[in-house]
């Protein structure tokens, strides 16, 4: 009853001295645990910044020899943060439209029917990875068949087998975008690449460089963290079929517990920002381009704020996790991840009665003085209608 179970391996840490630290390929990580620091931290973007001149430094492990453009609005920090946010804001929000879900749901419908027919299915490569890649299609309003392209790709666009910074791998999605583009360039329809071509900011349009570093965002941010999500939560229903049960019989508390789930699983650990000036975190001396991240994961299992964080309190009533981030920079894919969840979770407990773990095999982070389980590397399961 445990394979579903994400330890806290931060407590001790975030209890002692508030911070972890880490040495990422010799560019140093402050890591800040408590979750009043990283709000704290992540709202004072002037001291501790996202859109620093080093492209990809803000990611740990660090993008900076895989990647030339910059992410946006993710690497961008106010005033111009805001002008880019507007852009794709709206464009963002389209999940809450009905045609939206219902094409989710067909997605949701037909893997998870295809699922109940086999007696074994891996779930990472044949379940949360094409569920994400089709929903994605829908986010960029694309053809469905891109998928099979982005399927091919695996779980992670930057890591491959040999290796967590894979250049030529990124090189693959680089030039796929830039091809997409082109396309978009000639012949333009209601896509997203169409839709950023034609945007303006500042009385210009935007450029291919930078409608390029908003598909990059796209294609990555919500890769491996929806993956995993997906992931965790077969694992977790497979362990918990009487929580199955209450959403099917009390659909009202389905809000909560996805927000709860996205709580307990923190999809993505933490993220980076560059110090701008020295200054000071949980009274130690920070040097000026020296780097911190916020440790989401750590800030969700925060006891201050959390009552009995270890568990899935599937109707947790308070719950203002950080998974999404937090701040400026919360997640601009995050109402995409939440319909998603939606869908697939009413999917769930309307055809499966049950599900069988057979075997798996853990993906654990590396943070040097934490590891850290984020979901699985392989999940194999009996789906029972
Ligand atoms: C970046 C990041 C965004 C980064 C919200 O997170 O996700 C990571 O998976 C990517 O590697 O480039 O997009």
């Amino acid at each position: 009853m445990n394979k579903s179970a994400l330890p806290d391996p931060f407590e001790q840490a975030r209890l002692e001295k508030g911070f972890g630290e880490m040495n990422d390929q010799n560019d140093p990580v402050k890591i800040l645990l408590r979750l009043k620091d990283v709000r704290k931290t992540a709202k004072n973007w002037k001291t501790f910044q996202s859109g620093g001149e080093e492209i990809g430094r803000i990611v740990v492990p660090s993008e900076v020899h895989i990647r030339n453009t910059r992410q946006i609005p993710f690497e961008v920090d106010p005033p111009q943060h805001a002008s880019y946010r507007d852009i794709v804001e709206p464009w963002f929000k389209r999940p809450l439209e009905n045609d939206y879900q219902d094409k989710l749901k067909s997605i949701a419908e037909t893997v998870i029917e295809g699922a109940l027919t086999k007696d074994s299915l891996e779930i990472v490569e044949q379940f949360s990875l094409v569920i994400q890649s089709q929903a994605l299609t829908v986010l960029l309003n694309t053809p469905f068949e891109e998928s099979k392209t982005w399927i091919d790709w695996g779980t992670h666009v930057f890591r491959s087998e040999e290796s967590a910074l894979d250049g030529d791998k990124a090189n693959i999605l680089y030039d796929y975008i830039d091809h997409q583009i082109n396309i978009a360039e000639q012949n333009p329809s209601d896509d997203l690449y169409s839709k950023l071509l034609a945007s303006e900011i500042d009385g210009r349009k935007l450029t291919k460089e930078e409608v390029k570093g908003v598909m990059i965002l796209t294609f990555a941010g919500g890769r491996d963290t929806v993956i995993n999500t997906i992931t965790n939560a077969i694992a977790y229903f497979a362990e918990h079929p009487e929580s199955l049960a209450r959403i099917k019989n009390e659909p009202e508390i389905l809000n909560q517990a996805i927000e709860e789930l996205i709580r307990y699983f923190a999809p993505l650990t933490h993220m980076g920002r560059v110090v701008t000036q020295d200054t000071e975190v949980c009274e130690h001396a920070m040097k000026s381009q020296s780097r911190v991240s916020l440790c989401w994961a750590s800030a969700n299992r925060d006891a201050k704020t959390f009552e009995k964080p270890n568990e899935v309190v599937i109707d947790r009533k308070i719950n203002p996790h950080v998974s999404f981030g937090f701040g400026t920079h919360n997640c601009l894919g995050a109402t995409h991840a939440r319909t998603l969840m939606k869908v697939i979770l009413t999917t769930l407990v309307n055809k499966v009665s049950s599900i069988d773990i057979l075997d798996h095999e853990d993906n654990i982070e590396d943070l040097d003085q934490f590891k850290r389980k984020v979901g699985f590397h392989s999940l194999n399961v009996k789906f029972n209608a």
